[in-house]
């Protein structure tokens, strides 16, 4: 139920700054297309918000801040470091969702991309077993 799914991932949320990409969609490859973004983990969904630098001009820029750009149900989804061949970055994940779309999320800082995994594998676990 909803309810029981609150209470399986309450606590475990987390924000900040990554680097991101989408690259497929319902298993269709897409061009990459980096950029920074305010990342936000929260009941077993993964947002991650626009780049404001990609913004039009005029947006004030505590509005463009939170604007969604790609949500990502964590359910049946799976995540893991990606192969030297999905990147020449360092320290990428590859987030593979239930429905076929993969997300690349980068951060130079090795504690910082390593914390972001751990959180994701332990939502990913909690939301399992319902
Ligand atoms: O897989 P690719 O094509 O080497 O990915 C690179 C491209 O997305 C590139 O953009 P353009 O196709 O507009 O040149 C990006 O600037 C690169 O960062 C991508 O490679 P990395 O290895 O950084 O993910």
């Amino acid at each position: 139920s909803l309810t029981e799914h609150h209470h399986s991932v309450h606590g475990l949320e987390k924000v900040g700054i990554v680097n991101k990409t989408k690259v497929s969609e319902n298993g269709k490859r897409l061009r990459k297309n980096w950029s920074s973004s305010w990342t936000v983990l929260h009941d077993g969904i993964l947002t991650f918000h626009k780049d404001p630098k990609f913004m039009p001009t005029g947006t004030s820029s505590k509005t463009s801040q939170i604007v969604p750009e790609y949500t990502v149900d964590l359910r049946g989804a799976s995540i893991f470091w990606a192969s030297k061949e999905k990147s020449s970055k360092k320290n990428v994940l590859e987030i593979k969702t239930r429905r076929g779309s993969e997300y690349l999320m980068q951060y130079d800082t090795d504690t910082i991309i390593s914390d972001w995994k751990k959180v994701i594998e332990d939502t990913i676990r909690h939301l399992e077993v319902k």
